[in-house]
């Protein structure tokens, strides 16, 4: 069926320090659980200054970079690797526009959130970033196989 010539692909999904601060975690966790995509990776991290740098790099030249790395890099993020059919077009149209107020009601920064510089999540935008990502923000051994029982009914 449809679903069987298309990739699967990783996402890397990140709860920024707001998100973590304003106690939307599990909120934001939900999203993309109830989605029905795999949790593969996850855990609670104070990002370094130099691993926000390289994660932002293609942002190093915008006049807003180092507000930037010091919101990413001022308190604990929650650091997530999606996989599944999709999940990184799937991940941003559930994320919503990067600014919270042209977010569309029913995602995640349309719901929660009002500034760009304070929009809670990032997702990948590209399965090539989904992999760079997820090998900057995991170590080896921080990713979990698993098969998800439930996927007959999901797919
Ligand atoms: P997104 O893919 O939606 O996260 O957006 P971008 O990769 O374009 O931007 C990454 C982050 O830079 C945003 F989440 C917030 C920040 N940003 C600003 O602070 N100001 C801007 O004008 C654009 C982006």
């Amino acid at each position: 069926h449809l679903v069987a010539s298309m990739e699967v692909e990783e996402s890397y999904i990140m709860i920024k320090p707001d998100g973590v601060q304003r106690g939307l975690v599990g909120e934001i966790i939900s999203r993309f659980e109830k989605k029905g995509f795999k949790l593969k990776g996850l855990k609670l991290f104070d990002c370094p200054k130099d691993l926000a740098e390289e994660h932002y790099k293609d942002l190093s030249s915008k006049p807003f970079f180092p507000k930037l790395i010091s919101y990413i890099t001022s308190g604990p993020v929650v650091c997530m690797a999606w996989e599944g059919v999709g999940v990184v077009a799937s991940a941003r149209k559930l994320i919503g526009a990067t600014n919270p107020l042209q977010a569309e009601p029913g995602t995640i920064r349309g719901d929660l959130a009002i500034q760009t510089g304070r929009n809670v999540v990032h997702g990948s935008d590209s399965p090539e970033n989904g992999k760079r990502e997820i090998a900057l923000w995991f170590k080896e051994g921080e990713l979990t196989e698993w098969t998800q029982v439930q996927a007959p009914w999901l797919i």
